[in-house]
Order: C-alpha cells, then sequence, then structure tokens
C-alpha cells in the first residue's frame, strides 16, 4: 500500500520494522554514537518481550543497525528488558544499567556490561551474574521502581549515584537516589531527590547539568564534572525531568542540586516538575539525554509514538520513530527555560533550498510555495507582525489556549498565522504551524506557538489535536519557527528552541508529489511579513553508505 509506505521516514530514526519505544543508553564510544531502544522483535505494537535494539552512527543522522544489544533470557528480565542508562566510567569502561521485568513483572535494576569492550561497536554485552542488584525498597510497589539514569560521581565520598522514579502511596511522583561504588552494590540515600504531589508515577527521570545561573554554557556540561570542577555545585543550574505516567508528556524544570542534602529545588516553585515547563507539546515521551565528549554537548532523545491506530501500525508493520537528537542549552536570556535545537548535523542533509525571504502576507489570506518536493523539508521562518496594526489595538484574544482554540482555522486579530505543512492543493489536508499574538489592556503582548493536528489527514482513526503553549519573547526578537517535515512527523523548534512541539500526521492526499507548503495569515487585523524564510530540501539518511 503506497500511502502507508509512503509514512516512513527519511531522516528520523526508525528501525526497518516492528515496534520501538523509549531511547536507552545513548553513549558516545571510541568514535561512535550508540542508540538502544526498547524494541519489540515480535511485531508492531508493545509486548511483554521487550528487547534492546541497537545502531550506531559517526554523526548522529546516518545509522547502522546492529543485531539487538539484549533480549529477556533470564528470570529477572523475562518479562523485559527495560529502560536503561549508560555511565561511561573514568578509565572508558561502560556500565549500563537498566530496569528487568521479572519472572513475577517485579521491577528489579540490572548491570551489563560490554562482552568485548575493545569492539567500538559495542555489539555483545553481559549482563552480571549477580543481577539483579537492586530490588524495589520496602516502601516502594514493586511495579514503581524503574528507569535508573546515567550515574555521577560525587568526590565528597568517592560513590557514584543513581536517580530512579516511582510514587509514593499519595500519588505524589518521587526521584529516589542510590549511592554505589562498584555499580553492583547499592545503598539507597535518606530522604528524596524530589517530590511532587500528584503528579503519579515518574517513569525515565534524567538529571543534569545545563550551566551557571545568569551564564549558562554554550557546551553541554558532564554530570560528574558539574561536581568535581566546580567544588560545591554551588550555582550550577541542573535540570530535572520526568516521564509522567498519567498524561505521558515530559516535564522538566530548571533548579539547584545540593549534593550533601540529597535534595534538588526548583528555582521557581511554580514551574516545577510536572506542572510546568515540558520538553514539547505535541507527542513526545520517555526522552533521556547523554553527554557528548566529542563535541562537547548534551544531546536529548525523544519517543515520537503513533497517533494512528494500533490497526493501523499492524498493517503498516511498524510504529514509533525517535526524534531528531536535539543538543539542550539552558536559555540565559529569558534564565527560565532551555533551548532545544537539531544537532547541527541534520544541516548536512540540506540540499536544493529555496529563499523566499520577505513576502508579506495580507490578513486573510493563503500564498502556495512554489516547491520540487515537499515530503522531506527544514524550513526556516521569521516573522513580523505590522506594528501599527498591533499598536492600534485596544486588546485582543486575552486568555488564548492553543489546546482550547479552533486552532488555525479560528480567526483572531493578530493570529493565526504561519505555515501550513503537508498540504494538499485544495488545502483539504494541512498541518498548520503558527503563533497567534494576544495583547492585554496593559499594551502587553502573549505569543502563543501551536501546532494544529486537526486537519492533518481525512482518515478517522486518529488521535488529532491542536498542541502548543505561550512562549517568551523578547523586545526586539522577531518571531521564529524551524519547522522538519519528514513524511508522517512535523517536528517544530519556535523561538529558537525555547518550545518545541512534534506531530505525527497521517495524510492520505498530501502525499508524494501532492504535499505542498503554505504562507498563511489568518488575522483579521494584520499583515505580517516572512522577514526570512528559506526551505530546504532535506536527503534521506538511510541511502548513503559512507558507513
Ligand atoms: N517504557 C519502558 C519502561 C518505562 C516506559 C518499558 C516508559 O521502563 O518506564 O518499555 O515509556
Amino acid at each position: 500500500n503506497a500511502m502507508l509506505q509512503w509514512q516512513r521516514t527519511g531522516f528520523h530514526f526508525q528501525p526497518q520494522k516492528n515496534w520501538m519505544n523509549d531511547p536507552n543508553g545513548p553513549v558516545y564510544y571510541k568514535g561512535w554514537y550508540h542508540l538502544f531502544y526498547q524494541y519489540n522483535p515480535d511485531g508492531a505494537i508493545w509486548g511483554n518481550k521487550i528487547a534492546w535494539g541497537h545502531a550506531v552512527s559517526r554523526d548522529l543522522v546516518h545509522w547502522r543497525h546492529l543485531p539487538l544489544a539484549m533480549v529477556p533470557d533470564q528470570w529477572y528480565d523475562i518479562n523485559g528488558v527495560w529502560t536503561g542508562s549508560a555511565t561511561t566510567l573514568p578509565d572508558g569502561r561502560i556500565a549500563m544499567l537498566y530496569t528487568g521485568s521479572t519472572n513475577e513483572s517485579v521491577q528489579v535494576q540490572c548491570l551489563a556490561v560490554p562482552s568485548d569492550p575493545a569492539d567500538p561497536l559495542l555489539t555483545n554485552w553481559t549482563k552480571y551474574e549477580g543481577n539483579p542488584v537492586l530490588l524495589p525498597p520496602p516502601a516502594i510497589g514493586p511495579k514503581d521502581f524503574r528507569d535508573p539514569t546515567t550515574a555521577w560521581f560525587d568526590p565528597s565520598d568517592r560513590t557514584w549515584r543513581i536517580v530512579i522514579g516511582s510514587k509514593d502511596p499519595h500519588h505524589a511522583g518521587i526521584a529516589v537516589v542510590y549511592r554505589t561504588k562498584d555499580f553492583v552494590h547499592f545503598d539507597l540515600l535518606p530522604g528524596l531527590l524530589h517530590r511532587v504531589e500528584g503528579t503519579g508515577m515518574w517513569e525515565c527521570i534524567d538529571f543534569y547539568p545545563v550551566g551557571t545561573r545568569g551564564k549558562g554554557s554554550e557546551n553541554g556540561i558532564d554530570m560528574s564534572d558539574a561536581i568535581s570542577k566546580n567544588g560545591v555545585v554551588g550555582d550550577v543550574v541542573h535540570v530535572m525531568k520526568a516521564s509522567m505516567d498519567d498524561d505521558r508528556h515530559d516535564y522538566y524544570a530548571l533548579g539547584h542540586y545540593d549534593a550533601a542534602a540529597n535534595a534538588w529545588t526548583p528555582l521557581e516553585p511554580e514551574r516545577d516538575v510536572g506542572i510546568g515547563l515540558r520538553y514539547d507539546w505535541g507527542k513526545f515521551y520517555a526522552s533521556k539525554t547523554f553527554y557528548d565528549p566529542a563535541k562537547r554537548r548534551r544531546v536529548l532523545w525523544g519517543w515520537v509514538g503513533e497517533t494512528d491506530s494500533e490497526r493501523a501500525d499492524v498493517a503498516k508493520g511498524w510504529a514509533s520513530l525517535q526524534s531528531i537528537p536535539r543538543t539542550v542549552l539552558f536559555d540565559t536570556k529569558t534564565g527560565t527555560n532551555l533551548l532545544q535545537w537539531p544537532v547541527e548535523e541534520v544541516d548536512t542533509l540540506r540540499t536544493n533550498s529555496t529563499d523566499l525571504s520577505g513576502i508579506t502576507i495580507d490578513h486573510g489570506s493563503v500564498f502556495p510555495l512554489n516547491l520540487h518536493r515537499a515530503t522531506q523539508l527544514d524550513i526556516v521562518a521569521e516573522f513580523e507582525v505590522d506594528r501599527h496594526a498591533v499598536m492600534a489595538l485596544n486588546e485582543a484574544d486575552v486568555g488564548y489556549n492553543c489546546s482550547t482554540s479552533g486552532g488555525a482555522a479560528s480567526r483572531g486579530a493578530l493570529g493565526p498565522f504561519g505555515l501550513l505543512v503537508l498540504a494538499d492543493k485544495h488545502l483539504h489536508e494541512q498541518t498548520a504551524v503558527y503563533f497567534y499574538v494576544a495583547k492585554g489592556l496593559d499594551g502587553g503582548l502573549t505569543t502563543h506557538f501551536c501546532q494544529d493536528e486537526s486537519r492533518s489527514s481525512s482518515a478517522n482513526d486518529i488521535v488529532k489535536r491542536v498542541v502548543g503553549s505561550a512562549l517568551p519573547v523578547l523586545d526586539g526578537e522577531t518571531l521564529s519557527l524551524r519547522v522538519l517535515v519528514d513524511h508522517s512527523i512535523v517536528e517544530t523548534f519556535a523561538q529558537g528552541g525555547r518550545s518545541t512541539a512534534t506531530s505525527r500526521v497521517y495524510p492520505t492526499e498530501a502525499i508524494y508529489a501532492n504535499a505542498g507548503v503554505y504562507l498563511f495569515n489568518n488575522a483579521t487585523a494584520a499583515r505580517v511579513t516572512a522577514k526570512t524564510l528559506v526551505v530546504h530540501e532535506m536527503d534521506s539518511s538511510y541511502n548513503h553508505d559512507y558507513l
């Protein structure tokens, strides 16, 4: 079936077939980036035989698929080799900790190491003979204890620390810390690294430094370095991320880590984990970062699931993608959020580029872009709203909210305007990526960034939403978008990566040569100029044989 075939991506990571979920143990080893992932070798749906898929790359863009790294073959992981993280020890060895689901479906933590450390591809893995290395502690439910983080070294007592997510009996999400010298014997530290009321089970916790308050860092920071090089952790800003099983979103917060007290505190209590910021407003879950020593950066992977039906996934024989790997930095301009941006290697896939900068679109109009192909794109756009129109308004759309709005079709004074991608020429099918500006009586503007999936497909077995959020725009900034279009995924970075939204879309008409891109301005009161508009066609990453 040509339509189903078309949905496979050109430059996003996906296995050749079957089900994938969380990214696992990303790490850089002897010149190769490794990505492991939750994988069901038996079919296109999640199951109780989850194994670790494995692929390697020189550049995070072109991947070579390798044999399964680990399969459920021991009593302690026979119901699944679940999510885990890699730690690179000072001598270069790797310790992989993962969750095993036992023969009784108890969640235990296990250790695995490369069978042949001389093999840069890390093809074979040996599970530690004394596994499991960690059982759920008495106060924690046997099925609420999973997804160990990368360990970091604490010089004060010369031990390694890891975090594991759980929930307490009051339905608060909790982060539990252990220390170990050898990755075999673990001690539970007293207290909790963090706890947030009402947030339920925390899956796939991630915990890492991003910069110093006020300064940030142009580079990523290795977790152990942040502590040892700075002595006390001091002013370092640490990110805590949890994947909320209750609502299936990845939430993060910025805060301070006090290693001696085994406590992390958010910079702003009203932006705590689970109640404030999300990595991505669309489909993006169970993500994990790693520190890349080769380019001194922190890179984020996220699982992008399907939003079509299980039946459709079985018919096409595969399910899920990984997001484009994203560089993560602290946004020093706002001081309130992270910046996520596609790793720079993504730019090497750009081929034909069309520069359409400077087009002004009147309110209530749509402008088709003349492109050769429009199914694999990297679009860079910057918008300016007519100043006079903004000034002339008293008040507009205070209280606007992407997800409860009518999407790209409902008009306000200063929005929506932006791009329609994967759109057919009748605009029956279209995925809208846009801004919507609201103006308060005090003259203050609030900018919303939204992605509207509601008309992305005429098929009806699909979850279609309007996603997005308000985002900070500083004085003098234009409104910017970077949109990666890749067949069935639209992955957008707004305002330099202050906010992101990822959608899975399943057009039936807007495919192959029938897919197009449009500029649109559905505002009633203002003209908008696309000050920058550059559309790059993207090469596929799988048909290069440079590996
Ligand atoms: N997926 C894994 C678990 C994790 C969940 C199982 C998150 O370890 O908590 O496939 O998607």
